[in-house]
């Protein structure tokens, strides 16, 4: 971050401002890990703030402390729009797109106040006047702690906020083993922990969540990869179908496409999850190390993200968009091929 928004950012919290901080759609550890956090911040310095949340997310993030006070802007949608229309400061914070938040979109780009936006992914649109945008960092979290930093802050950071903080990190690092965790990432991590962040306790309640209905979900997912050795590649298929029979919760596929990088020698891993409500097939793709699954799903799949972890959607049939997939990388083969 430099000089000019630092010095921006406190010029507008010297002042007493009504401050909405919003996390993207479908928010993960780290938005909702970094929103918090920013809110006990706000709130410690005397600001009036709140999270709110463009839709729901997953039981297992909704221990963090203050999760009692984001408003869900699907199910609380008039006291919602009543904050963001009092708002005078909006943070976004883990996306750069305001595409990314839904139908909260529109009633965003209404607005004439200043935003800050704080988030690590690839090509930020400019719709904010302060921005902090680094791709080389592991996660939001990470540079919310910058962020407090900057301000001179780093002693006013509470157990709260490092609880949340490190939930992000974690969350974002795969538990601090993706090729974007430094040893600044270990030491801020370090000095969280020192704040008060309850470690063992955070990965247990992160991950050690599991029903029945998704352990099975998983034996499924794994039975139906697909592995194409020549290219390195593993994908999984999931239909609705198969979500149904193990009565599937939102977030249970969470992590699943992982699983083909844990195969040796694989270095392309793909997931693709069949939504017949929204008419679309969801795909989440990773990588270990140079092959840019950014650059693949932008080229292909009308998404996006880092190098190494991006998203992205298909309008055709689950069936042809895996034979589709499949003829697709012949593109790639040499970086594909070993
Ligand atoms: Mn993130």
């Amino acid at each position: 971050m430099n000089l000019e928004s630092i010095k921006a950012v406190q010029q507008l919290l010297s002042q007493p401002q009504k401050i909405v901080i919003v996390p993207h759609k479908n928010p993960d550890g780290d938005a909702v890990g970094s929103t918090l956090a920013l809110y006990h911040y706000l709130i410690n310095r005397g600001q009036e703030a709140v999270v709110v949340a463009p839709n729901d997310y997953p039981k297992f993030l909704k221990w963090m402390p203050g999760n009692e006070n984001i408003l869900n802007f699907e199910k609380q949608n008039s006291q919602a729009k009543e904050k963001i229309a009092e708002a005078t400061v909006v943070f976004t914070l883990d996306f750069n797109h305001l595409g990314r938040i839904g139908q909260m979109q529109s009633v965003l780009e209404d607005l004439t106040v200043p935003f800050v936006m704080i988030d690590h992914h690839q090509a930020p649109s400019d719709y904010a006047e302060i921005m902090y945008s680094d791709v080389s960092m592991t996660s939001t979290c990470e540079m919310v702690y910058n962020f407090i930093e900057f301000l001179g802050d780093v002693d006013k950071i509470t157990s709260e906020m490092a609880d949340c903080l490190y939930t992000g990190i974690m969350t974002d690092t795969g538990s601090f083993k993706f090729r974007s965790t430094t040893g600044r990432t270990h030491r801020v991590v370090a000095d969280l922990i020192d704040k008060g962040a309850e470690n063992t306790q955070i990965h247990h309640r992160v991950y050690d969540t599991n029903t029945p209905g998704r352990l099975h979900l998983l034996g499924c997912a794994l039975k139906n990869m697909v592995i194409i050795d020549k290219y390195r590649t593993a994908y999984i298929t999931l239909s609705q179908e198969e979500l149904d029979t193990y009565e599937y919760q939102k977030g249970d596929t969470e992590g699943f496409v992982n699983y083909g990088l844990t195969l040796e020698g694989i270095i392309f891993a793909v997931i693709f999850i069949e939504n017949k409500e929204e008419g679309i097939i969801k795909i989440s793709f990773r990588s270990i190390g140079e092959f840019s699954v950014n650059e693949f799903a932008r080229a292909y799949f009308e998404g996006g993200g880092h190098d190494n972890a991006a998203g992205g959607k298909s309008d055709r049939s689950l069936k042809e968009t895996a034979l589709y997939f499949e003829s697709l990388l012949e593109n790639y083969q040499d970086q594909l091929q070993a």
